[in-house]
């Protein structure tokens, strides 16, 4: 039995006139976090939540002094919820959403889209995120999340409104005293990453299509001949048979196996795309057993298979509402990873079905969903799932082939809380300034969103660009999350050496910086792993009572530790406002040497680095591809605050495996302490079973001066450094 407390709020008199006097139920779900239903009948007739990992159950009343109030009406045939804001609140979140980073004044439709080539207009992209972080001008904040899988418009012209179909569901509201403790809240209620193979945080290379195997060695080949770091080569759908999934063309890639080896010897891991689409073709085995199962989603009528077209010509689409369906879904991976396939591409599962006036499914078409899910129902109800229940079941898929591996899987359609299952990218963006512009806001709103493993494709996916265009998105882009260039079919190469010896040095230096950085980035990730906390996260965390940082949309925060200000128009005359100085010691500018005996930043297409007072970074030596060599020495970052004091932390583990899970891991807190004149670097606290690896360390102390002193020692020991 639910514990509820019936709250009479201020009701609107939309409300009044529709709904009558139907009481609004608010509960507590968890410590500042309360639950609001429409009325008593709406909270116990509700779907299950396919945003939270699981289900929460009231714990009490509402607090009285709950400081956000949720107003439930009607507009139409759609259930609303409203928020009202005060002055000075800026708001971000709603997912994958084009545009600027503040959202202020916009609206948008939660609407899984095959959205190729989408402009500043795109109501609905490939994700789904009914979810805004309110963050107030004191730098309180507080996140609500309309927890609808349906259409839901998120309309933010006057506070905050949603608008959806179908009946109505609860609204959850977070209250945090910041909008980092909205984010962890969010993860808490939704879940985290778990930690990806480390070889997945390196730099991805994609195109559609390398084909045939041999070009796919090629690229992976030039990757290593020039010196530029990269972990990953993807296979597009080119790879398969005639467009049918778990198939492999019998021509152009006869030996899958072969060709992963073969990357394997160079160091590189390998993806390959799956799509939801089955061809309809009896004697294909997929859809011969998908049909003598029962699986494919069906029509209005509950019985007929519904089919649509998509890249093998006409398909039948599996119900991964279903877990019999999931669960064969599943099993149809062992045999594919048994090539040697190390990550999972899923593609086209909003799902896009190209011959429907919807360019999807009918929203008529009927799921034969769990009773865990809430059982069957059409497909307004699953579109915006559809995708993330397919990568569940991939993932899972992946993972029953290799369970001591850590499963890597990413996802173009998803929906909040499927960053469980699948990265995610910004979908078919275009090789234009207005998509270099947006890179960067719609990353971070993703990870504002619960969703941290998300960048777009670099270089542009439809369309050409040019060298200028595309050294300017290497620059940025090494330092997203994901990290992939891609592009389409028909398009120019986009390798970082397609555009001349210029652009391929520029490539090479912003991927050396990623490189260098691993270790800080692999510990942002860990970081995510156990809080929900953002990879990339605005600027504006810095200090979030400063309103001049809330719509800065052209630099972001790598962790909370390094600032990187990016110029996103081809002028380079956009000026970005950086975090005031704290305590009169000013964020200071970090750059690494270049490989061809200069410094990075002196290219200007580098975006600009910048470190927090009071902040230690790790970082290592250049490596072609993660964990290439042993982390020796590891490079200390040091920039004293104005106590004369730093910190920072760095995460360790395998690289791979579940052995991190039971304690197999080092992680180190670093501080650094001024003592007259001299700066005393220590490893403050370590915790996990991994052995401290016998190893250098070399600090780099940033001087208030400019220039940079430099310590060395043996880690775990002190290193003392003498300072003008
Ligand atoms: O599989 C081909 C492409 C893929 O490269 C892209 O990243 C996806 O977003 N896919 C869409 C289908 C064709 C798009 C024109």
């Amino acid at each position: 039995m639910l514990m509820v407390k019936k709250t009479v709020v201020p009701l609107s008199a939309m409300f009044l006139v529709s709904v009558g006097c139907a009481q609004q139920v608010s509960e507590s779900i968890g410590e500042s976090m309360v639950r609001y239903h429409a009325s008593t009948e709406a909270r116990d007739e509700r779907f299950p939540s396919m945003a939270l990992e699981t289900p929460r159950a009231s714990v009490g009343d509402a607090p009285d002094d709950f400081p956000v109030v949720v107003s439930f009406g009607r507009d139409g045939d759609r259930w609303t919820a409203s928020v009202k804001i005060d002055e000075g609140t800026s708001l971000y979140g709603t997912g994958q959403v084009a545009g600027p980073l503040r959202r202020n004044g916009r609206v948008v439709e939660t609407w899984n889209t095959d959205a190729y080539g989408y402009q500043d207009d795109a109501a609905s992209l490939y994700t789904s995120h009914p979810w805004v972080l309110a963050v107030r001008a004191d730098g309180s904040a507080f996140g609500v999340l309309a927890d609808t899988t349906y259409r839901c418009e998120v309309d933010l012209r006057e506070g905050i409104v949603f608008r959806a179909e179908g009946r109505e569901q609860p609204v959850i509201v977070i209250e945090g005293e910041s909008p980092q403790e909205v984010c962890r809240k969010l993860g808490e209620l939704t879940g985290t990453i778990t930690m990806p193979p480390k070889w997945a945080i390196g730099y991805h290379q994609c195109r559609y299509s390398y084909d045939p195997d041999d070009r796919v060695r090629e690229i992976a080949r030039e990757f290593r001949e020039r010196k530029i770091p990269a972990d990953v080569i993807w296979m597009d759908i080119d790879y398969m048979d005639g467009y049918r999934c778990f198939t492999f063309d019998p021509v152009d890639f006869p030996s899958p196996s072969a060709l992963n080896a073969d990357l394997l010897d160079m160091g590189f891991h390998n993806v390959w795309m799956i799509d939801p689409g089955i061809k309809l073709e009896v004697g294909y085995s997929v859809y011969d057993e998908g049909t003598k199962l029962d699986v494919w989603t069906k029509k209005g009528d509950k019985t007929t298979t519904f089919e649509g077209e998509v890249w093998p010509g006409v398909c039948v689409f599996p119900d991964y509402t279903n877990a019999d369906v999931r669960t064969w879904w599943s099993g149809l991976y062992e045999e594919f990873m048994g090539h040697g396939i190390s990550g999972v591409w899923n593609d086209m599962n909003e799902p896009a079905v190209f011959n429907t006036p919807t360019k999807t499914m009918p929203e008529s078409n009927w799921h034969n969903a769990d009773e865990a899910l809430g059982g069957p129902g059409d497909h307004a109800r699953f579109h915006n799932v559809y995708g993330m229940l397919m990568v569940k079941a991939s993932r899972e898929g992946v993972m029953e082939t290799n369970p001591g591996k850590r499963p890597f899987v990413l996802s173009r359609a998803n929906f909040i809380g499927g960053h469980r299952y699948a990265a995610t990218w910004t979908g078919d963006n275009s090789a234009n300034w207005y998509h270099v512009d947006v890179s960067i806001p719609m990353t971070l709103n993703l990870g504002l969103s619960g969703q941290p493993f998300a960048g777009p494709d670099i270089g542009g996916f439809a369309g050409n660009g040019d060298g200028e265009m595309f050294a300017r998105w290497m620059g940025f882009g090494a330092l997203m999350p994901f990290s992939r260039g891609h592009t389409a079919k028909g398009n120019i190469d986009k390798e970082p050496w397609a555009f001349g010896a210029e652009v391929e040095a520029t490539s090479r230096r912003a991927l050396e910086r990623r490189y260098r950085l691993i270790p800080y980035i692999y510990t942002l990730f860990r970081e995510s792993s156990l809080t929900g906390m953002p990879i990339a996260r605005p600027t504006f965390f810095a200090d979030p009572t400063d309103a001049a940082l809330r719509s800065e949309d052209d630099s972001f925060l790598l962790g909370s530790d390094l600032l990187v200000v990016a110029q996103l128009q081809p002028a380079r005359d956009r000026v970005s406002v950086l975090p005031r100085a704290v305590g009169g010691v000013a964020w200071r500018e970090l750059d690494f040497p270049s490989f061809d005996g200069g410094r990075d930043s002196k290219d200007p297409d580098q975006p600009r680095l910048y470190i927090r007072p009071g902040s230690v970074i790790p970082s290592g030596a250049v490596m072609q591809y993660v964990d290439e060599n042993p982390l020796d020495p590891v490079t200390l970052i040091v920039h004293l605050d104005s106590q004369g004091r730093a910190s920072g932390q760095m995460y360790e583990d395998a690289g791979d495996g579940w052995g991190y899970l039971e304690g197999e891991y080092l992680h180190s807190t670093y501080t650094a302490a001024r003592e007259g004149k001299l700066v005393r670097v220590r490893l403050s606290a370590s915790e996990g079973d991994m052995p401290r690896p016998e190893r250098g360390v070399r600090v780099r102390l940033l001087l208030p001066d400019g220039r940079e002193a430099t310590g060395f020692g043996r880690d775990g020991e002190e290193i003392l450094i003498p300072t003008p």
